[in-house]
């Protein structure tokens, strides 16, 4: 069944991520934009928790059902959030489009009610050999986040 869901992020970085899923066993496209980021790479994940009460801390680390060390989206070793990074240009602005096989609307990787988190840093995809490689990439702070909830097809 297809199936669509949306977060709005908001924090220092503020936009709109849609993800779309044709069928249960389908990739998800994950598009759209965020706003207000320094130039460059940003990590990007999706979080094990839905819960923002804190801010994008509560959101607890990157959604990892499988319990793997964190990696790049084309890693096998990854956790099922790593989506990688997104790129802003000069003008804050980064073009998100992504299509991603680990992640699903539903399931046991369903990442409805979880959160999309857009981080300060770059991701090092788990090969920066910091001592946060291996569990956030050592992407930094969390710069804008939104949870992800069910959308109108
Ligand atoms: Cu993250
Ligand atoms: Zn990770």
């Amino acid at each position: 069944m297809a199936a669509k869901a949306v977060a709005v992020i908001r924090g220092d970085a503020t936009g709109t991520i849609w993800f779309n899923q044709e069928s249960s066993s389908s990739p998800v496209q994950v598009t759209g934009e965020i706003t207000g980021l320094t130039k460059g790479l940003h990590g990007f994940h999706v979080h094990e928790f839905g819960d923002n009460t804190n801010g994008c801390i509560s959101a607890g680390p990157h959604f990892n059902p499988a319990g793997k060390d964190h990696g790049g989206p084309k890693d096998e070793v990854r956790h099922a959030g790593d989506l990688g990074n997104v790129e802003a240009g000069d003008d804050g602005v980064a073009k998100v489009n992504i299509t991603d096989s680990q992640i699903s609307l539903s399931g046991e990787r369903n990442i409805i009610g979880r959160t999309v988190v857009v981080h300060a840093d770059p991701d090092d995809l788990g090969k920066g050999g910091h001592e946060l490689s291996k569990t956030t990439g050592n992407a930094g702070a969390r710069t804008g986040c939104g949870v992800i909830g069910l959308a109108k097809i």
